[in-house]
């Protein structure tokens, strides 16, 4: 009998504890408004249907394929309104803006009215965050399917919300680059910058330089056999990355971070001497030659191809740690390679170091720094460029947690989930406000990171602390909340099979 009574008073403490974070009140990034509306649910049956606008079919689609894996309902989708699950096209408040959305859940179904299938898609992405962990399930599960009477309004306080994955130090498939995509779309990440050159690997095909790829790709840090996406692969996951309204940014470096380029090709030395591949982790030893001609017949050519296979706005040139090249060198490099970006119709992001050769405003420099002044950063933001945050020492999901970590590095300092929330992205750097600021960014190098349960670990649950951070409002941050919402997010988590690391400044559900 004690025995019974034990177990029974475990189950009932156990089941406690999962109650205590309502779906309601467990989404991340934590909207602008959420009101629940008290005993009412809609349930996801069998004969719940799907019905989207004209312009909402692919969001639509892409929930459906989502939602019938777990639950095993036909889910069909239609066009048109009625019961169920309803994407509009109008009739959302205005303040959603080209990113928010509005989710109803009453008794008969569930709508979610935005101006943009980005909206629309961001709305369904809290709809999966409402319904059970199981939801996310990659096999048919036991209901029910609950979804809480609420009314949310939401709308990001940044335009620009971004993941880097660094996949010049270790090589990742395509397939793991997207798994990575759905996990961070599932917190509203909207670009994925990919790091795709360095000093240890070139990893996109240039059809008129192939021996970048070829050789250049060949190996990565520890000296294993690297690799490098053709264009139909980057092409693909650049899809993908639309699909879930996530648009690619590639970033090739220069004119540091290029020995892979030098190697392979001995004429862009000053000395015509190729050096060997590198698979160690310095940095700051690699330069292009600057006085050559080639040098900008060679940006040339890699920006057009890679401009043409890149429907987003953007190419990174990445400019960091340019230690290699004189200040003079520089500036000079970068007022012939700015023009060349925008010949191909594409604007420049770049590190910040690249605020130093007074950019057009257009330029948007990332800062990487770890102090919370810079001179030429501050000056840009004061002649009009538009800054994107991602402080080391706070979004850099490279950096160890702490002294126990296996993974990761420490020169930013060790970065545990409440150090990666408590920043202000629009009042972080001095003399750079809130209008300032493009947004924010989760970078992850990868000079320890070699598998796909690596990128998980350090990741999560970092990168959802960031994206509260760039997308949630000033007046909603809030530690003690923040970290309840997180732990209710383990079980979805477990649930995708990810490898996420469990903090103890996390109550774990
Ligand atoms: C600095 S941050 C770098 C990278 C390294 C990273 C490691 C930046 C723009 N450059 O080359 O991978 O530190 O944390």
């Amino acid at each position: 009998l004690t025995a019974l009574a034990l177990v029974a008073s475990t189950t009932l403490a156990a089941s406690q504890a999962q109650a205590a974070v309502a779906p309601i009140d467990s989404v991340v990034p934590v909207p602008v408004s959420v009101q629940s509306v008290p005993n009412v649910t809609y349930n996801l049956t069998s004969g719940t249907q799907i019905r989207a606008a004209a312009g909402a079919t692919d969001v639509a689609n892409l929930l459906a394929t989502t939602l019938r894996r777990s639950t095993g309902f036909a889910l069909p989708v239609s066009q048109g309104t009625g019961d169920g699950i309803s994407l509009q096209l109008s009739g959302a408040d205005p303040q959603v803006g080209q990113q928010g959305y509005q989710l109803d859940v009453a008794a008969s179904g569930v709508t979610i009215k935005a101006s943009s299938a980005a909206g629309l898609f961001a709305g369904t992405q809290t709809l999966r965050q409402l319904l059970p962990a199981k939801i996310e399930a990659s096999s048919v599960q036991t209901g029910p399917w609950p979804v809480p009477g609420a009314r949310i309004l939401d709308y990001p306080r940044f335009a620009h919300r971004s993941a880097m994955l660094d996949v010049a130090r270790h090589f990742f498939t395509p397939d793991v680059v997207k798994r990575y995509i759905d996990e961070i779309a599932l917190y509203k990440i909207n670009y994925l910058h990919l790091h795709m050159s360095d000093d240890q690997g070139w990893r996109i095909m240039i059809d008129s330089w192939p021996r970048l790829a070829t050789y250049g790709g060949s190996t990565q840090v520890g000296g294993g056999p690297g690799g490098y996406y053709t264009k139909a692969q980057y092409s693909d996951i650049v899809a993908y990355a639309a699909a879930r309204h996530i648009t690619v940014i590639p970033e090739i470096d220069m004119p540091g971070h290029t020995n892979a380029a030098l190697a392979s090709y001995a004429e862009l030395n000053c000395n015509n001497t190729a050096p060997p591949l590198y698979t160690g982790t310095n940095v700051g030893f690699s330069s292009l030659c600057v006085p050559k001609d080639v040098t900008y017949r060679f940006v040339d050519d890699v920006i057009r191809e890679l401009a043409a296979v890149t429907p987003g706005p953007y190419i990174h040139i990445g400019g960091d740690e340019a230690q290699s090249t004189s200040d003079a060198d520089y500036r000079t490099f970068m007022n012939r390679v700015l023009p060349i970006v925008a010949k191909y119709g594409k604007q420049t992001m770049g590190w910040h170091e690249i605020a130093k050769v007074n950019p057009p405003t257009g330029v948007v420099p990332q800062y990487w720094g770890t102090t919370t002044s810079n001179t030429s950063v501050r000056d840009a933001a004061a002649r009009g460029n538009k800054i994107l945050m991602s402080p080391a020492n706070k979004a850099y999901l490279d950096m160890k947690y702490n002294s126990s970590t296996r993974l990761g590095l420490t020169w930013a300092g060790y970065i545990e989930v409440r150090t990666a929330y408590d920043w202000n992205p629009g009042a972080h750097l001095s003399g750079v406000g809130e209008s300032a600021v493009r947004g924010v960014e989760a970078p992850l190098w990868s000079e320890t990171i070699v598998t796909r349960q690596d990128i998980e670990y350090m990741a999560f649950p970092r990168l959802p602390a960031i994206a509260e951070v760039g997308w949630s409002p000033w007046s909603k941050h809030n530690w003690d909340q923040f970290r309840q919402r997180l732990g209710a997010q383990g079980p979805r988590w477990t649930v995708m099979g990810m490898n996420y690391y469990r903090s103890t400044q996390v109550p774990w559900a």
